[in-house]
C-alpha cells in the first residue's frame, strides 16, 4: 500500500534563497561603502557577470520586468505618436498581464494576434495578419521559456519595417542553437521577480541589439540626467538598487545547483504525466530552463476539478495564463483570439521549485492522473 502523504501548503513557486553567508558578504560591502543605489558597485558587477553568463553584449539592469518593457519601448522610439494617433503594438494574449499593460501604460494601442495551439507562442502567420499601417512594433513572449519562432517573426518584422521586442521574462539562460535566445529582436526583456528561476527580489533587465539603444535606455532609467547639472530629456526612475544586486550576485553564485534541482523536478513530473496530459510543444532548437511546469487538460471543467482536488491536498496551482488577455475589458480589444482563449481555459501550472521533494511530486502526479482518468471531457 502507498504511504499517505499529507502535504503542507505547496505554492506554485517558491523563491530560491541563496546562503545567508554569501548574501551577507555582499551586504557587508554595501554597509562599508554606504552606497545603496544609482549604479552602484554591485549593480555594475551583476551587469558584467550576467553578460558573461548569458552570452550577451548590451545588457541593462532595471527595477523590474514591467519597467524593462516600458523602457525598451521608449528607447526604441516605438511609443512616439504620429499625427496624434497612438502607435499600435501587437502582442500575444497568452501571457502575464504586464506584457500588455506596459505598452498600454505607455499610450500604445495594444492589439492581439493569436497563438500557435502547440507551442503557445505567437503564431507568425496570425501576427502578420494583424499588422496595420499604424503598427510600430511586435512584442512576442517566449512563454514559459519556450523560444518563439524568432526567424519567422524577424522576417515578418523586416517585411513591414517593425521593431521587435521579445518579452523574455521566462527565458533566463535559454539557448537557441549555439547562442542566447536573448540576442534575437531589437531588444529582449527579462523579469527577475522573486518567483523566477533567477531573481533579484524585484528586478529585470533589457538586452539590446545595439549599443546606442542601450545608452539611450541608460539615460531613460535615471530621469534623463546626463550630469550633475544637466538633464537631456524625459526619463523615469527604473534603477536597480544595491540590495537587489546583492541578491542577484548570490543567486548567480548558486545558479547551477538551483537549475539542477529544477531539472530533477521537471523530469520527474514529465516521466509520470507523459501520455496522461498535453505538454507545451518545445521549440526543437532551444534549451530548457525549467521555469514552469504547465500542463493542458482536455477541458476547463477538468482543470477546475484538478485545482480543487489539489487544493484539498494543500497544493496551490495557478492558471497561468488565464484569462486570455483579449478578453480583458480595459484593454478593449477587438481581436478574438480563439486558440489563446481555449488554451487559457485548460492550462494549469504545477508547482516547480528547487526544494520540491520527490514525494510531493509523486503525490501531485497521482492526483493529476486520478482527475484525468475519472473525468470525461465536456
Ligand atoms: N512579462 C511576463 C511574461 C511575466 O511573466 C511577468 C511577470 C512580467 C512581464 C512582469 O515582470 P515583473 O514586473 O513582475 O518583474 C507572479 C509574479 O509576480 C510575476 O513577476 C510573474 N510574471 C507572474 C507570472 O507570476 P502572481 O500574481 O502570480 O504572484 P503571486 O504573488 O501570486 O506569487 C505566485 C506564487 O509564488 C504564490 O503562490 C506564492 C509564491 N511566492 C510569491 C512571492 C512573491 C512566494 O513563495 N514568495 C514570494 O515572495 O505573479
Amino acid at each position: 500500500m502507498k504511504k499517505f502523504v499529507r502535504l503542507q501548503n505547496i505554492p506554485v513557486s517558491k523563491p530560491y534563497l541563496p546562503s545567508r553567508e554569501r548574501l551577507d558578504a555582499y551586504i557587508d560591502g554595501i554597509y562599508q561603502r554606504a552606497w545603496l543605489t544609482n549604479n552602484g558597485e554591485l549593480v555594475q558587477q551583476l551587469e558584467k557577470r550576467l553578460k558573461e553568463y548569458l552570452g550577451v553584449e548590451y545588457l541593462l539592469l532595471v527595477a523590474n520586468g514591467t519597467l524593462a518593457i516600458q523602457v525598451a519601448l521608449k528607447a526604441l522610439g516605438v511609443t512616439v505618436r504620429d499625427d496624434l494617433r497612438p502607435p499600435q503594438i501587437i502582442t500575444t494574449p497568452f501571457t502575464f498581464v504586464a506584457t500588455a499593460s506596459a505598452p498600454y501604460w505607455e499610450g500604445a494601442d495594444v492589439c492581439f494576434a493569436d497563438i500557435d495551439e502547440h507551442t503557445w507562442c505567437l503564431s507568425p502567420e496570425s501576427l502578420e495578419t494583424a499588422i496595420t499601417e499604424r503598427t510600430k512594433a511586435l512584442l512576442p513572449v517566449h512563454v514559459f521559456g519556450n523560444a518563439c519562432y524568432v526567424e519567422a517573426i524577424d522576417l515578418v518584422a523586416k517585411r513591414h519595417h517593425l521593431k521587435v521586442i521579445y518579452d523574455a521574462s521566462h527565458a533566463f539562460g535559454v539557448q537557441l542553437g549555439q547562442q542566447s535566445l536573448l540576442r534575437y529582436g531589437d531588444a529582449a526583456t527579462l523579469s527577475f521577480h522573486a518567483t523566477k528561476v533567477f531573481h533579484t527580489i524585484e528586478g529585470g533587465a533589457i538586452v539590446f541589439k545595439n549599443a546606442e539603444d542601450l545608452e539611450r535606455a541608460r539615460l531613460l532609467i535615471n530621469f534623463g540626467i546626463t550630469g550633475p547639472d544637466q538633464i537631456d530629456g524625459l526619463g523615469i526612475n527604473a534603477k536597480m538598487n544595491e540590495f537587489q544586486a546583492a541578491m542577484g550576485l548570490s543567486m548567480l553564485d548558486e545558479i547551477k545547483p538551483n537549475l539542477h534541482e529544477r531539472e530533477r523536478v521537471y523530469r520527474r513530473y514529465h516521466k509520470q504525466l507523459d501520455g496522461k496530459v498535453t505538454f507545451q510543444k518545445k521549440n526543437a532548437y532551444s534549451s530548457r530552463n525549467y521555469s514552469y511546469f504547465p500542463i493542458l487538460l482536455p477541458s476547463e471543467r477538468q482543470t477546475l476539478d484538478l485545482i480543487s482536488e489539489l487544493l484539498e491536498e494543500r497544493v496551490v496551482c495557478r492558471r497561468y495564463f488565464f484569462p486570455s488577455l483579449d478578453t480583458v475589458k480595459y484593454l478593449s480589444s477587438k481581436d478574438e483570439c480563439l486558440v489563446s482563449r481555449d488554451i487559457a481555459s485548460r492550462v494549469l501550472c504545477l508547482p516547480i521549485y528547487s526544494e520540491l521533494t520527490n514525494e510531493i511530486i509523486d503525490r501531485i502526479c497521482e492526483v493529476v492522473c486520478k482527475v484525468v482518468s475519472s473525468n470525461q471531457p465536456m
